[in-house]
């Protein structure tokens, strides 16, 4: 029989001596062939510890994963008519995208959200919208995941009455609140009050659910965002699993018994384009998480085990060829599914563009429900456990996020590493990285950065008309307010208020206080304020990293007539161009602002990163103080036709129209002409080149920059 060393010389031979070694953005060299001699450990049985193979022992061939599409939009009667759709049509579990402004804890009527309400997910604003959004939905039957981060004690406290309204006790809750603040503040920064007492919020949720809601889980402890933010498949199980010891740890800090609340911890992961890596992602988080709760003294098995929920990755898709986007959901629903999730959502074709539709959402669906009922996948357990390459990455992937978590808890846990910023530095540094690779052409992405298509067809999406759902809101905010008991209500608000102050404890849970408050019709507004008076409200200013995207592109002739321009600029004006990147509204993805202004700064602009949540009144007061020469407006979050125009009209009262505005970001191509005639002088869609968005500034602000793959040189 042939020898390792045999098939290393026939090999070699072959591609004439080409090291076929592949290195992973993670740092693992990935080898071309793997056999019996990489597998050190034997990975156990499905069903026990640590649970690598899964977390039952007949894991699908018992009960298929519960396939829960992410959605909501518009109001509740239109989202509640959206999921009974949908469950007629073979979805299992319901999931509810709520609207930024709600995620913000502002009710609809709120000056900062005009742009935001019912764009991004559905509009609630009391215990009134969210009947609407069940109506007719038994909650004892359905189970339930609401993400929800900030406002996250009206928006269970809303949930919890609704269900009272129908008659069904908290114990019979089956379903999940997002719960992660630390992620948020690392992420996805749909934060509202500082990391103290939002830790103090959590707490008290575990401890509110550990009594009144056992079959409802608590948390659902998320990488997924940070996967979206740009980190790599190490760091996203690194921090995540990081992130769910510091929370047993202030749960048992705060007086609860591990083996009471943690049976009830959930996960969340993304499930990109790396197909095998994910699903060794997956196998190794349960490891880590199993290896990760016995340190911290958990009895119950039960405790140890990693359940997740996972969503195919929204940042691989693109805008460009967009039909393409189906197979690569396909691709990371079978990675997820082969890892053994416990639960999926697979994005559909129309991500990098707009909400889905009801045709993109019924492929995105049908995609789960063909590899459940037509391929006989789900028949075995854990297929690849034994595969020499499989098993070989898990260690691998456990070995690395091993050190990372290490680091965390040497370092006093992750609030601290949070609060020292390191992670999220990391994480942009790695998305930084890979926009130079994805620029360069070394990660391809067919239909973007290779096998473009001259013209593309614009497709089908769906729109919402924000203003008038905030006037629907509006009056419902209205009627609420004048039906409801004010007295009882005013009073209810106090007692939270006043628990707020008070240091934590059993008389001063937030969740519990804030149910008697829903009951009243207290709004999600009100609710947040009286919290808010007790905790503040936080914010942050962006620091975006530098060198990583230039560091990447020494050498590159485009890129060095692009630093030229700027040079030429710089000596014409006699400072460098100044440009400001702006969020505006309560849109929080920051990945690409700050992508932007890592590699516009590396390639010579004066940046000034905004703060995030600006409204287009502050955003022009920081143009105009900054006395910048062009603003870029990011928007991901379906603002845009409102936010962006109003940007324009206020720079244009200050007698500033010669400040150039252009919007990036996730903004339907049906849009673009509206933006134009607002006077946007330049779009970037999702998979624009970010070398090419610099020359296109440079013509912006006058200087001739040569066309694409023209000899390098050029003159002002
Ligand atoms: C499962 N069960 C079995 C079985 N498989 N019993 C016997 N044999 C088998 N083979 C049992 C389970 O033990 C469980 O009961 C019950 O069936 C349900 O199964 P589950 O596996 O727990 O599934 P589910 O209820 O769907 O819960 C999955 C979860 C949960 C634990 C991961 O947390 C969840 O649904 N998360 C979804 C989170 C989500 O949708 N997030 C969206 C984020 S979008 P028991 O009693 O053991 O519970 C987002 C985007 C953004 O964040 O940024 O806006
Ligand atoms: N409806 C459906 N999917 C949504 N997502 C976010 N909001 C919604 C919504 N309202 C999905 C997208 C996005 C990810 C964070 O969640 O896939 O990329």
């Amino acid at each position: 029989m042939a020898e390792i060393n045999d098939w290393k010389a026939l090999a070699e031979k072959e591609v004439k001596g080409r090291d076929l070694t592949w290195n992973t953005p993670e740092g693992i060299p990935v080898k071309p062939l793997y056999t019996a001699e990489d597998v050190t450990a034997d990975p156990g049985l499905p069903g026990f510890a640590p649970f690598t193979r899964g977390v039952k022992a007949s894991m699908y061939a018992g009960r298929p994963w519960t396939i829960r599409q992410y959605a909501g939009f518009s109001t509740a009667e239109e989202s509640n008519a959206f999921y009974r759709r949908n469950l007629a049509a073979g979805q299992k579990g319901l999931s509810v995208a709520f609207d930024l402004a709600t995620h913000r804890g502002y009710d609809s009527d709120h000056p900062r959200v005009v742009g935001d309400v019912g764009k991004a997910g559905v509009a609630i604003d009391s215990v009134e919208d969210m009947k609407i959004l069940f109506d007719g939905i038994p909650l004892d039957e359905m189970s339930v995941s609401m993400t929800m981060n900030g406002a996250v004690i009206p928006c269970l406290a809303f949930y919890i009455i609704a269900a009272e309204e129908q008659g069904v006790t908290p114990d019979k809750l089956t379903g999940t609140i997002q719960n992660d603040i630390l992620k948020e503040f690392m992420v996805r920064n749909t934060y509202i009050y500082p990391p103290e007492p939002s830790m103090r919020i959590i707490s008290d949720i575990f401890a509110y659910t550990a009594d009144n809601m056992p079959k409802f889980n608590s948390i659902s402890i998320s990488g997924y965002h940070m996967q979206e933010a740009g980190a790599t498949q190490v760091q996203e199980l690194a921090f995540t699993i990081a992130d769910g010891m510091e929370y047993v740890k202030y749960g048992v800090a705060s007086g609860l018994d591990i083996d009471k609340f943690a049976g009830r911890l959930s996960f969340f992961f993304a499930i990109g384009m790396n197909f095998f890596m994910e699903i060794a992602k997956l196998r190794a988080a349960r490891t880590l998480w199993h290896r990760a709760m016995t340190q911290l003294g958990a009895q119950s098995e039960r405790s140890k085990m990693l359940r997740t929920h996972c969503q195919t990755s929204g940042v691989s898709l693109q805008e460009q060829d967009p039909y393409n986007n189906v197979m690569r959901t396909t691709i990371e629903a079978m990675a997820a599914m082969l890892g053994g999730t416990q639960s999926l959502h697979t994005n559909a074709l129309d991500e990098a563009i707009a909400l889905p539709t009801d045709f993109s959402a019924r492929i995105a669906r049908n995609t789960q429900i063909v590899i459940q009922e037509e391929t006989g996948m789900c028949n075995v357990v854990d297929p690849l456990g034994g595969s020499y390459y499989i098993e070989a990455l898990t260690k691998d992937l456990v070995d690395k996020a091993w050190e990372i978590i290490e680091r965390v808890e040497s370092e006093g846990g992750m609030a601290k590493a949070v609060g020292a910023g390191w992670p999220k530095a990391m994480i942009e540094e790695a998305a930084a990285a890979r926009q130079a690779r994805v620029d360069k052409g070394d990660d391809v992405i067919v239909g973007v950065n290779k096998y473009r298509l001259a013209e593309e067809e614009p497709i089908e999406t769906l729109e919402v008309d924000n203003h008038k759902v905030r006037e629907a809101q509006i009056a419902r905010i209205k009627r609420t307010r004048e039906n409801r008991d004010e007295a009882k209500c005013q009073a209810a608000l106090k007692a939270l208020a006043e628990g707020a102050k008070a240091p934590a404890g059993p008389g001063a849970n937030m969740l519990a206080l804030a149910v008697d408050a829903a009951r009243e019709r207290a709004t999600l507004g009100e609710i947040s304020d009286a919290m808010e008076a007790a905790f503040g409200r936080y914010g942050t200013t962006p620091t975006p990293v530098k060198g990583v995207y230039g560091g990447a592109y020494a050498g590159d002739s485009r890129y060095q007539q692009v630093l030229n321009g700027v040079e030429a600029v710089t000596t014409r004006l006699g400072r460098a161009p100044k440009l400001f990147v702006a969020k505006m509204g309560q849109d929080g993805h920051d990945r690409g602002a700050n992508v932007i202004a890592s590699a516009f700064s590396d390639m010579g602009f004066d940046v000034v990163s905004g703060p995030l949540f600006q409204t287009p009144e502050e955003a022009c007061k920081m143009a105009l103080d900054n006395n910048v020469d062009a603003v870029g407006a990011s928007s991901l979050a379906a603002g845009h036709k409102t936010l962006i125009p109003e940007l324009i009209g206020h720079l244009k009262e200050a007698g500033r129209a010669d400040i150039k505005v252009v919007a990036g970001g996730v903004i339907p191509p049906q849009d673009y002409d509206f933006l134009k005639k607002a006077g946007v002088q330049g779009i970037y869609g999702p998979g624009s080149n970010v070398v090419e968005c610099a020359a296109d500034m440079l013509r912006l602000l006058g200087h001739n920059m040569p066309p694409v793959g023209s000899e390098l040189e050029s003159a002002e």
